[in-house]
């Protein structure tokens, strides 16, 4: 009788790029750490040495690197330097998970379709800072995340995923930006496993595919439904 063999299909290496609290990073953390995950956290770096999200993945046994951007001449030269560091894990993905450094368009290409960020906005709508603060202002009723391909112009890749959440009356930044953060912890694993499980790629044409099909718009996931 010969013994049934399961093959497992060796888990895609994810490397996550930070730069603050992270916990986004800590909520991709926890799903890796999922038996049936089919990513692992390979390897983290940060741009800041004093990065909460560091101590968050060393408590999970993860390798963490700190690469500052200061004293580097140029953003080229910082970039040559992480992709050193990248190249010793040779990830199948990146993602930035608040990660506060514009990176070129060189660096973008290098990694095209297997770069993913998440950003504190519906996109298109508040690409950039203080997302919050904005939408606030604008007196918007809808706010929330989105996860999206990076391209070289900036928040502006093809999106994946979005988390919607209602916008109350007296809200201030801060608790906006909490219930914000509480659909991006939601929807970055979500995408990180549809990309390890190869349902998730960004097509030749620059449009995301999903399951094979083209996305005309990102796939919602409203915190209120
Ligand atoms: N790079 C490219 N080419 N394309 C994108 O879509 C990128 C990117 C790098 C980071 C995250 C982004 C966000 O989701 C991101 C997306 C930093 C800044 C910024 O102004 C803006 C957007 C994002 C990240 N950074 C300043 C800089 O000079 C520094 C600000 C600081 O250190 O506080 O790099 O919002
Ligand atoms: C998140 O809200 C993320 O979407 C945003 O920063 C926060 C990081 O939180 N990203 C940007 O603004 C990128 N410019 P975290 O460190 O706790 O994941």
């Amino acid at each position: 009788m010969s013994a049934v063999i399961e093959s497992h299909q060796q888990p895609l290496r994810l490397a996550v790029l930070i730069s603050g609290s992270g916990s986004n990073l800590q909520a991709l953390i926890d799903a890796s750490q999922r038996a049936d995950s089919p990513f692992e956290i390979a390897l983290v770096i940060s741009n800041r040495a004093d990065a909460l999200g560091l101590e968050r993945a060393q408590r999970a046994g993860i390798p963490t690197q700190t690469l500052s951007h200061r004293g580097f001449e140029t953003r080229a030269a910082y970039e040559a330097a992480l992709n050193d560091l990248l190249d010793q894990v040779a990830p199948g993905l990146i993602a930035l998970a608040g990660f506060m450094r514009i990176l070129t368009a060189e660096f973008v290409e290098h990694w095209q379709g297997r770069m993913l960020n998440i950003h504190p906005s519906l996109l298109p709508s508040y690409p950039g800072l203080h997302t919050h603060e904005r939408v606030i202002e604008a007196g918007d009723s809808v706010h929330g995340a989105t996860v999206h391909f990076v391209t070289a112009e900036l928040d502006s890749g093809p999106a994946i995923l979005q988390g919607r959440v209602r916008v109350l009356s007296d809200d201030d930044p801060a608790r906006l930006a909490a219930r914000v953060l509480e659909q991006e912890h939601r929807i970055y694993p979500l995408a990180a496993r549809w990309f390890a499980e190869g349902r998730l790629a960004l097509g030749s044409d620059g449009r995301t595919k999903l399951d094979g099909e083209p996305l005309d718009s990102p796939v919602i996931i409203d915190a209120n439904a």
